[in-house]
């Protein structure tokens, strides 16, 4: 029977860059996880007879959130609601299903790359019918909602069997429990050449896939070592378990430092791959060799006409502004537009909606297409493996030719977590005010061309999204970008991002930290660092 519980706004419930994240202690407080859920449906409309999709990353939480969310659907007049076995749906898997269901939207229980268990983190976003992140106006409707409201709506009803797949009611609800993979893993075998990797790891190859125990494991244990044949053991930590067995489920070298162990040793596989908690990121290794995301993007831009789901060729490529250039070198040689939009998968879906972009990505080891609305782990490794056995070369030798062929953009990101957060909204607004007169000025040997505070005019609908991070662009290509964090839940992030253009190949074989140093400095200099935040030195390089 529906019920009405009486509540009360709670302060912070405004969703960042990629929904709502909070300590898992946080959301465990009376009504915290109600409110927003019915906030969310409360911005929505009438929800009445509407179908949505439901699962997660399988974090802690995960099973407590999903039979809330049920019976809040139910008294709220939702049909029904396709659930991922188990509660499991990665982020891609959901926007797959959504789009493959033609369903109304879903709500994704993950707090992505952040760490789980019961004092990690937990997270909870929405995405719309084109299967992507809501956008800014949505997403700032159900914080409105979030603001004011009065009561949530639900039924008392025992938990629903989230593990046996079928059919079944709650209430005047439907719920369809579903296999997480299958829809998944049938969009991959339209897109890639299956036969031609196949043979590729029955010929000697091999892959090692990483999944930090997060949600990638049942995906890529049933596509790669299931569809594919690669031998058991290729996908490592690939059961979810709820707090990602301790693992950081962020997939870059500071913490999948066991792939990099393992890609560094004489018997490394020929691709080593990790993916993150919901299974949207992916790190790409080759033997002693991390492949940058940015640098992935391009390449992987510049070969799409090896791989069948791309084989026409692409209509636009996008990445987010603090990704390196990389990417615009090669859509210039392709002679196809390049979009620069702000961080956040939620501004790639209206260029990919619009069929202006067919591949986006981020540094924030992001990739992905217009295959669904979500950057996708399992999908951008998949496609490595189809360049590797379309071209027969290695992972190293891809990017050597890459870079031959278009230069290479030197690329890092420096984080400095945990920071007060007065002290860095002080760093961004001292320095937001001191840009304009930057530009044109010489600044340790490099002229400045522009400095500003980048804001995005979206070329589909429109809208202005300001604020999105501070840059300044040297004449000779070098940039510094700053930007604040939008996915912490502890105090501030500052990351600094620092790239620079080489075009001579005789320098490209220079370590990354080296060939960025005086860059590197001046970031800190600039930006009164060390005196603003009291840290000399960053908490994670990438
Ligand atoms: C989310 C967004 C990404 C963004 C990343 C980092 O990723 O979907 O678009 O690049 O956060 O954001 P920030 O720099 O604000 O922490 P994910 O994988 O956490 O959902």
């Amino acid at each position: 029977m529906s019920k009405e519980i009486a509540t009360q706004p709670i302060a912070g419930q405004k969703p960042g860059t990629s929904g709502l994240r909070k300590k898992v202690t946080v959301f465990q407080q009376p009504n915290y996880l109600e409110n927003f859920v019915q906030s969310i449906f409360d911005a929505l409309g009438d929800v009445r007879g509407r179908e949505i999709a439901l699962g997660g990353d399988g974090r802690y939480y995960n099973r407590n959130a999903v039979q809330t969310i049920l019976k809040m659907a139910a008294a709220n007049g939702i049909k029904r609601v396709v659930v991922g076995q188990g509660g499991i749906l990665s982020t891609p898997g959901t926007s797959c299903v959504i789009r493959k269901r033609k369903l109304s939207g879903g709500i994704i229980l993950s707090a992505s790359h952040n760490p789980g268990g019961p004092d990690g983190d937990f997270g909870i976003k929405y995405n719309t019918e084109n299967g992507g992140p809501a956008p800014e106006k949505v997403t700032d409707a159900i914080y409105e909602k979030s603001t004011t409201i009065t009561r949530y709506l639900t039924v008392d009803a025992p938990d629903y069997d989230i593990d046996t797949l079928g059919l079944g009611k709650l209430g005047d609800l439907e719920v369809e429990v579903i296999d997480s993979v299958e829809d998944y893993a049938d969009l991959m075998q339209q897109l890639f050449d299956f036969p031609a990797i196949k043979n590729w790891l029955a010929n000697g190859h091999s892959i090692r896939f990483d999944s930090l125990s997060a949600v990638s494991g049942p995906y890529a244990t049933r596509i790669i070592e299931g569809l594919l044949g690669a031998p058991k053991g290729s996908v490592v930590n690939g059961i979810p378990l709820e707090d990602f067995g301790g693992h950081h489920p962020d997939p870059n070298p500071a913490y999948a430092t066991d792939l990099i162990e393992h890609m560094n040793a004489a018997d490394a596989a020929d691709l080593g791959a990790a993916s993150d908690g919901d299974a949207d990121r992916n790190m790409i290794v080759g033997r002693n060799l991390v492949v940058t995301p940015s640098d992935s993007l391009a390449i992987m831009a510049a070969n799409a006409t090896l791989v069948p789901g791309y084989h026409k060729g692409l209509a636009g490529v996008a990445r987010s502004m603090p990704t390196s250039c990389a990417v615009d070198a090669v859509a210039k040689a392709l002679n196809i537009p390049a979009f620069e939009t702000p961080t956040g998968w939620k501004f790639f879906g209206n260029l990919l909606d619009a069929g202006k972009a067919t591949l986006c990505g981020e540094e924030s080891y992001g990739t992905g297409s217009d295959h669904v609305r979500e950057k996708d782990g399992v999908w951008a490794v998949l496609f490595w493996l189809n360049i590797l056995a379309a071209t027969g070369k290695s992972v190293n030798e891809i990017v050597e030719a890459h870079w031959a062929k278009y230069g290479r953009h030197f690329y890092s990101r420096h984080d400095f977590e945990g920071i007060d957060t007065d002290a860095a909204n002080k760093l961004m607004d001292s320095l937001r005010e001191r840009l304009p007169q930057l530009t044109g000025t010489p600044l340790r040997g490099r002229k400045v061309a522009l400095a500003d505070d980048f804001a995005y005019h979206d070329p589909v609908d429109g809208s202005m999204s300001q604020k999105q991070g501070l840059r300044l662009v040297f004449e000779d290509g070098s940039r510094i970008v700053y930007r604040l964090s939008g996915t912490g839940t502890e105090g501030a992030t500052l990351r600094v991002y620092i790239e620079r253009y080489e075009a001579n190949p005789s320098r490209h074989g220079l370590e990354t930290q080296t060939a960025l140093s005086d860059l590197i400095e001046l970031s800190r200099d600039l930006a009164r660092i060390s005196e603003l935040t009291g840290r000399t030195e960053p908490t994670v390089v990438t």
